[in-house]
């Protein structure tokens, strides 16, 4: 009673501070990809001060408006931060943005390479005037309505690529004040729209016979190391400025009608930009009219409307349930600490409960004690401001509950064994996750070699957000502690993990050698090493990881994704396997991509999946030990390009069998163990799962032919 009638004298003040207080928690208007896409950004970046901008989550087309951004209805449009004195760099998958048009970072001081991921919806990019370094991407290619670029009065090298046949719409490009170098590639003849062209300041070489049909009203080829002779077509470029070449302009006006001395017969690089496919965004293709603010200004106000109501509604609710449950909160004190983010933003106003929580994402990312008090952090008003610069020493922080107070803290499911590594650590061992650290991509994600400075090297597997998105930062945090638990000289070891900016990454220990996939079919060095007996260690190191997986673990874990590319290589050759544990990270679609592959079972086309599969699977990557065959190779012969398909019959018969076997042993392998090896496989990838073995009586099978081979 007493709550009622104190709410009616200050229901409405109460409401509306409340209402604020809970924005954070409405899930705003903006595309999802977006609000990602820009959260990356931002961390990237490394937090620096902008109006109205969150690290995490956040509504950037909703109000409070985001400095520099801009939106059409729910989707950003362009990103206008040109002259913000901002550092960092760019992130890895810029190219999520959906639907962006615009994006001017011109005039900063951002640094690394150019992402090769970037929007396809790109229109005017500009980074002019910044610290890039690395090669102009060859991606650019992909971005087919490209009008304006400049990348100008940065340090980028490398040759310009040849990927402008698809950007017939570009008008201005800008590439001056670089360090480029070697000949202009045949594509940029291509450029049927290019009104404006500045490569002046760089160290480019060759002829300029390229340009000579494009539609060019201003050319600056200044200081560079272009020859001649100019075509004729260019001297009637309306401006065109070519000092500072070594070409003897003064001996131009007789062109010779014979091929030019510099032979231009040493054609292009044959990675033409069509070979390159659509953009790698794993979501769809989107495009944008780029309609003006004013457009943009109306519908706020019907979406303010209605983004007030819904506001007042949720008001409504966190103040009653609040205000009943008022006497027994003290009793639930240590409840209250668990949910600190939610108490701190409703008793606080927006701006402080976003300063509030940005305060405590650097605090999150300084090392910690154990026993950290959460309370104290939660008012301590005068911390530190933003963790600048992002990108500072190792910061491991040795309590992962820590972290995540949201994930019921004091818990007992502690991570003990793994270290809590942050994004920018990564970013930092990883140099900032850049091609040349690129190991491969899965079915679950990216996997990037890491160097630490102490010179230990690991894997770290960046999860796409389509696989891990599904489970929430708990769920995660128990997957990773169910992974640290697998032990077994066979299996990758797990050493660490990343939970931040909705980003989850895992930590391996690093695989020299590759995988099995790679070394049977692309690395003729390793493959050269896969002898006989080899063959069959590797065969039973496998074997006996997936036994553990089966038998040796409690609860029993089935892979799911048993494949020669997940069979890892150490320096000495011995096996680990990857991707144990990971299954809850699989769609339902992955079913259907290892049948494609052609390590699913039979069974997988009714949507089953038992241990036996994983059995089945087994018996494929044994058979590509056998032939040196790849599981599915669609350039093959029709029959021939499953595996199994074309090997089932033939494993029954001895001659047929001595031909299958991989060529490049050139024979040397003891018949008696080849025809075992048959055996084991039959059982392996029989139709029907139940009459397979257990991965127990292939071990010993295994272990005994390898005994009776010696
Ligand atoms: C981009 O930024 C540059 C540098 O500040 C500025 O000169 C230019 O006008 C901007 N262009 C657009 C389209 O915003
Ligand atoms: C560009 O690279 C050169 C040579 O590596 C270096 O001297 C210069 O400082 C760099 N400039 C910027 C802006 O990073
Ligand atoms: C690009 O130019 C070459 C040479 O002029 C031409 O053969 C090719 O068809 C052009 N490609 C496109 C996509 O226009
Ligand atoms: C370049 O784009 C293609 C598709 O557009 C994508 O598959 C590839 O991963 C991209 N390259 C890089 C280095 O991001
Ligand atoms: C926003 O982008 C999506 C695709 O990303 C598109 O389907 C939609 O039409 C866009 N909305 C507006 C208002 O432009
Ligand atoms: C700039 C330059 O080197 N100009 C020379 C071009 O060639 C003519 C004749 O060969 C010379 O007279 C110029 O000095």
């Amino acid at each position: 009673m007493v709550c009622l009638n104190w709410k009616k004298v200050h229901t409405w003040v109460l409401l509306l501070f409340v209402a604020f207080s809970a924005l954070p928690f409405i899930r705003g208007i903006t595309d999802p990809r977006d609000v990602y896409a820009i959260s990356e950004l931002y961390a990237s970046l490394g937090f620096p001060h902008l109006l109205g901008w969150v690290p995490v989550g956040g509504d950037p087309c909703g109000p409070p408006s985001w400095q520099g951004v801009e939106c059409v209805i729910s989707n950003i449009t362009a990103i206008k931060l040109n002259g913000a004195d901002l550092a960092g760099e760019l992130p890895v998958d810029f190219g999520l943005f959906a639907s962006i048009i615009l994006v001017n970072l011109s005039n900063n001081q951002i640094g690394g390479s150019i992402p090769s991921n970037l929007p396809i919806t790109l229109r005017s990019f500009f980074l002019s005037d910044n610290q890039f370094t690395g090669p102009i991407p060859e991606n650019l290619s992909s971005l087919s309505q490209l009008t304006d670029l400049s990348l100008n009065d940065n340090n980028l090298t490398g040759s310009i690529p040849d990927a402008f046949e698809q950007l017939t719409s570009l008008i201005n490009m800008d590439l001056s004040g670089n360090n480029l170098r070697g000949e202009l590639p045949s594509s940029m003849g291509n450029l049927s729209s290019l009104t404006t062209l500045h490569l002046q300041n760089n160290q480019l070489t060759g002829l300029l016979d390229v340009l000579q049909d494009l539609p060019l009203i201003d050319l600056n080829i200044e200081n560079n190391l272009f020859s001649g002779p100019i075509p004729d077509k260019l001297l009637n470029i309306p401006t065109f400025r070519r000092t500072g070449n070594p070409f003897n302009t003064t001996v131009l006006p007789s062109p010779p009608t014979s091929p030019p001395p510099l032979s231009p017969s040493d054609a292009p690089s044959p990675r033409s930009a069509h070979l390159l496919g659509p953009s790698s965004s794993p979501f769809p293709e989107s495009r944008t009219n780029n309609k003006s603010n004013k457009t943009n200004n109306v519908t706020w106000i019907a979406i303010g409307g209605l983004v007030v109501i819904i506001i007042l509604a949720l008001g409504l609710c966190l103040f009653m349930s609040r205000c009943c449950k008022k006497k027994s909160l003290n009793e639930k004190t240590a409840n209250t600490q668990n949910n600190f983010y939610q108490v701190e933003k409703a008793s606080k106003g927006v701006h402080q409960s976003v300063e509030g929580s940005m305060r405590k994402t650097a605090l999150l990312k300084q090392r910690s004690d154990h026993n950290i008090d959460m309370t104290r952090l939660d008012t301590n008003t005068e911390s530190s401001p933003l963790p600048f610069p992002l990108l500072p020493a190792e910061r491991v922080v040795s309590d992962p509950t820590f972290i995540i107070p949201l994930a019921q803290r004091g818990n007992a499911s502690k991570v003990d064994s793994v270290k809590f590594y942050t994004i920018a650590s990564l970013q930092q061992y990883t140099n900032s996750f850049s091609q040349e650290n690129f190991v491969g991509k899965g079915m679950l994600g990216t996997v990037y070699k890491a160097q630490l400075p102490d010179g230990k090297v690991l894997a770290v597997k960046k999860l796409d957000k389509a696989t891990s998105g599904h489970l929430s930062d708990r769920e995660f945090f128990e997957l990773v502690s169910s992974i640290s638990k697998l032990k077994h000289s066979n299996i990758v070891e797990l050493v660490g993990y990343c939970l931040e900016h909705g980003q989850r990454l895992l930590v391996y220990s690093y695989c020299s050698n590759g995988t099995l996939n790679e070394a049977l079919h692309l690395d003729d060095q390793i493959q050269k090493k896969l002898s006989w007996n080899v063959r069959m260690r590797l065969a039973l190191q496998a074997a006996k990881a997936l036994e553990y997986l089966h038998e040796g673990c409690q609860p029993p874990i089935m892979h799911r994704n048993f494949k020669s590319s997940n069979v890892l290589l150490e320096d000495d050759l011995s096996v680990r396997v990857s991707d144990c544990g990971l299954a809850p990270l699989l769609s339902p679609g992955s079913m259907t991509q290892l049948q494609g592959s052609g390590y699913g079972a039979p069974e997988l086309e009714l949507g089953s999946y038992s241990y036996q599969s994983d059995v089945y699977s087994f018996g494929v990557v044994m058979l590509e030990l056998l032939t040196g065959r790849k599981s599915h190779d669609r350039f093959r012969p029709r029959g021939e390009q499953y595996l199994v398909r074309w090997a089932f019959s033939r494993l029954h018969d001895i001659d047929a069998l001595s031909r299958m076997v991989d060529p490049s042993l050139n024979g040397a392998y003891p018949s008696k163990s080849l025809s075992r090896v048959a055996d084991i496989i039959s059982l392996c990838i029989q139709p029907e799962p139940e009459f397979r073995p257990p991965m127990s009586e292939i071990v010993q099978k295994l272990e005994s032919m390898i005994h009776r081979d010696r």
